[in-house]
C-alpha cells in the first residue's frame, strides 16, 4: 500500500481515539458515573483542546479518502462544511477548557453537552458507523 496514505489514516484515527478517551472520562463525570475530580477534568479538557487542533492534517493527504477508513466521502466532497465543523469542535473544546477552570460542574455541564451535540452532528455528516 501507500505508506503516506496509511500513515495519514492511522494518524487521524489515533487523534480521534485520544479524543474519545478524554471525552469519555469527562462524560462519565458529567453523568455522575464517576466522581467529579476538578483537576482531572481540567487535564482532560486541556488535552481535548490540544487534540481538537490536530485532525485536519490527517485528512489532507491525497488518496486518504480510500483505504481502511470510516470517513465518509463527504469529507472530501464538502471540504468547506468539514472545516467549519472542525472549527466548531475547536471552539467548543476551547470553551470547555475555560469552563473547566471554574471547577464547577454547573458551569461545565452545559458546555460539555453543547460539545457532545456537535460531536454527534459532525459524525452524522462525515463518519460511517
Ligand atoms: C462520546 C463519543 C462520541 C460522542 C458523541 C456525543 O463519548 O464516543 O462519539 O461522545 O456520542 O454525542
Amino acid at each position: 500500500g501507500n505508506d503516506d496514505v496509511e500513515d495519514a489514516i492511522e494518524y487521524r484515527q489515533a487523534v480521534f481515539h485520544l479524543v474519545a478517551t478524554h471525552f469519555g472520562h469527562m462524560g462519565d463525570m458529567v453523568k455522575g458515573k464517576k466522581n467529579f475530580d476538578a483537576v482531572e477534568f481540567q487535564y482532560r479538557a486541556n488535552s481535548l483542546d490540544a487534540l481538537a487542533k490536530m485532525p485536519l492534517e490527517g485528512f489532507t493527504v491525497p488518496g486518504s479518502d480510500k483505504g481502511e477508513t470510516k470517513a465518509k466521502p463527504a469529507v472530501w466532497e464538502k471540504p468547506e462544511l468539514f472545516r467549519e465543523k472542525l472549527t466548531k469542535f475547536q471552539k467548543d473544546s476551547s470553551a470547555l477548557a475555560t469552563a473547566a477552570q471554574s471547577g464547577n460542574m454547573d458551569t461545565i455541564k452545559p458546555v460539555f453537552m453543547e460539545t457532545a451535540k456537535n460531536c454527534k452532528s459532525c459524525h452524522t455528516d462525515f463518519k460511517n458507523r
